[in-house]
């Protein structure tokens, strides 16, 4: 049994060396990366999220986590982005203008990868008008947008509209997600499809190219 637990106290504490460990440890015993990052990772760096939020946890202790949760992630990385087939489409990834939150958005761009999407990761912090180059330079049938700041979500709308302007809009089907966006934002800023997290991001991207 691998102790989940541990590992998601290990990201608490921003121990990356404990956390790389876990990890190892955990793929050893054979456990799926997917479930190491949703019972291990995940769990630990929510937690620390709420500590943030009640003032017990500071800005430097967030980073110490999230420098953690990569250190596990960096190991998983490969084996998640595993594929031995053609790339069934092309999707362009970022997390928006203001927001520098990428690990959700890492884990969306391997699971893609892992499920045979060629990813374009445009990384975090990204303006609308580079989105827009990007639909324009490698012509992808997705672009997601990922946001986790109620405050950088409006730029979400932003891209939809920097699209419109382009002529663009009707070439790429848009998705958005990141912890505070709902279906209903999304309905709301007239994108394509929502996922609460990267299993449902690989559904929702096949669905929207009618693979499924
Ligand atoms: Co920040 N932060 N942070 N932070 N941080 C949150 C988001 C916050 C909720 C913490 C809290 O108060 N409870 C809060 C936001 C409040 C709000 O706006 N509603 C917050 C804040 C306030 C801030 C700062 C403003 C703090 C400050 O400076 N005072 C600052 C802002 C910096 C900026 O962006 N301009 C800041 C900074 C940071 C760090 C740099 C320290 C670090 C980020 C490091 C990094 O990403 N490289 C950090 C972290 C780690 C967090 C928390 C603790 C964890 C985020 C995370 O990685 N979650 C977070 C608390 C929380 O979310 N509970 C918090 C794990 C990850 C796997 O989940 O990202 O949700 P998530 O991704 C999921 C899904 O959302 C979905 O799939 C992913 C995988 O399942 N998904 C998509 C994501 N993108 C998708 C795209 C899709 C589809 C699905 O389609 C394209």
């Amino acid at each position: 049994m691998m102790k989940f637990e541990a590992l998601a106290q290990a990201v608490i504490e921003g121990d990356d060396v404990t956390v790389s460990e876990l990890v190892r440890r955990g793929l050893d015993k054979g456990v799926p990366a997917e479930t190491i990052i949703s019972e291990g990772l995940t769990p630990g760096i929510t937690q620390v999220g709420e500590l943030f939020h009640e003032g017990e946890y500071f800005l430097p202790d967030m980073l110490l986590s999230a420098r953690a949760m990569q250190a596990g992630i960096s190991i998983l990385r490969p084996i998640l982005a595993q594929r031995n087939y053609e790339a069934i489409a092309t999707a362009v990834l970022g997390t928006v203008q203001g927001d520098i939150h990428d690990i959700g958005k890492n884990i969306v761009g391997m699971m893609m990868k892992g499920a045979g999407f060629n990813v374009i990761d445009l990384g975090q912090d990204v303006p609308a008008g580079h989105f827009v180059e990007a639909v324009q330079e490698h012509k992808p049938e997705i672009l997601g947008l990922s946001a986790l700041l109620s405050t950088t979500m409006p730029a979400m709308r932003t891209v939809l509209e920097a699209l419109q302007e382009a002529g663009l809009r009707d070439e790429v089907k848009v998705m958005v997600g990141g912890a505070p966006v709902t279906q209903e934002y999304a309905d709301n800023i007239g994108a394509d499809g929502y996922a609460c997290d990267a299993a449902e991001a690989v559904k929702r991207a096949r669905s929207l190219l009618g693979l499924d």
